[in-house]
């Protein structure tokens, strides 16, 4: 299905993207604007939960002051996301896996749309909002999509916390590492719907522009990465990415 506008995308990225092999993919909450996902920095309801700011509620300090408070705020976006489903983002993200000889995927993201739309090996940098984790064995529980979630380890019954990483807080063991090779090594790097601002996830597109990769931005506003970008497509993730 041609998309309603076909991308203002140069003959250089037609190209590129005509030869390329190790590709990598960062995307951010702007892949799941278009589910109705809120995102983070775009305003609207998300950024601000019960008067504290999206990176105070969402922070280590928080969770280890008030765990109750944080699993509130996850449960109401479990809640959001339950009814929402994958976008064209999504789906022509998985597409990529057929296209390219070596596609790796890195999201920011916490809700599962990808994996939902048939990403796999999807590597999240911040967790996943179904997933809850032990506060003292760190055994990792699903949490189901309808019904309550898990109250305590299965294993040793102390409490769990959501297996999301905060700020403030490390991320997953071997997850950046793996992410920040697969930069060095990659021929291209689609940066999606991500304002640049977090790290170290931010600093992914850099590392693959330095080890020679064409960095391509997508994303209708400009962002604090637009300006390091080999080509920067105005445009929204769900109506651009088909037409790549
Ligand atoms: C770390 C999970 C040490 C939680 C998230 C002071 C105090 C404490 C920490 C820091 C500090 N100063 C700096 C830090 C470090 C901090 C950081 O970077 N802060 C920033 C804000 C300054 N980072 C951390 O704390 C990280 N840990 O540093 O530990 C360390 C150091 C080195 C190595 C290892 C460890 C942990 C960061 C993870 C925090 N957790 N999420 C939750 O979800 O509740 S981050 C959160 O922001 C989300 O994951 C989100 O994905 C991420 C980034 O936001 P974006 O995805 O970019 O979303 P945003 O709304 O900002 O932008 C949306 C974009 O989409 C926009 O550009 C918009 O134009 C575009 N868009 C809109 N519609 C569309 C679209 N694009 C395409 N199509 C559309 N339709
Ligand atoms: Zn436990």
């Amino acid at each position: 299905m041609q998309p309603a506008t076909t991308p203002n995308i140069s003959a250089e990225l037609r190209r590129r993207v005509e030869t390329a092999r190790r590709v990598l993919v960062l995307t951010g909450a702007g892949v799941s604007a278009e589910s109705g996902v809120p995102t983070f920095r775009g305003g609207g309801n998300s950024a601000v939960w019960k008067g504290l700011p999206f990176d105070v509620i969402s922070s280590g300090a928080m969770l280890e002051r008030n765990l109750p408070a944080v699993w509130e705020w996850f449960d109401y976006r479990r809640d959001v996301l339950r009814a929402l489903a994958p976008n064209a983002a999504h789906e022509a993200i998985a597409s990529w896996q057929e296209r390219f000889a070596d596609l790796t995927l890195v999201t920011q993201n916490v809700d599962g749309l990808h994996q939902r739309a048939g990403s796999r090996n999807v590597v999240e940098l911040h967790g996943n909002i179904w997933r809850a984790r032990c506060t003292v064995c760190r055994l990792v529980h699903e949490v189901p999509s309808e019904g309550e979630r898990p109250e305590a380890c299965d294993e040793c019954g102390n409490e769990l916390r959501p297996d999301v990483v905060l700020f403030g807080e490390m991320l997953p063991p071997g997850a950046f590492e793996f992410a920040l090779e697969r930069a060095a090594r990659c021929e291209m790097c689609f940066v999606i719907g991500t304002s640049g601002l977090v790290y170290p996830a931010a600093s992914l597109p850099e590392v693959a522009q330095s080890s020679g990769a064409f960095v391509c931005e997508i994303n209708p506003e400009r962002t604090a990465l637009s300006s390091m970008c080999d080509e920067v497509v105005v445009g929204k993730a769900g109506e651009v990415l088909p037409g790549i």
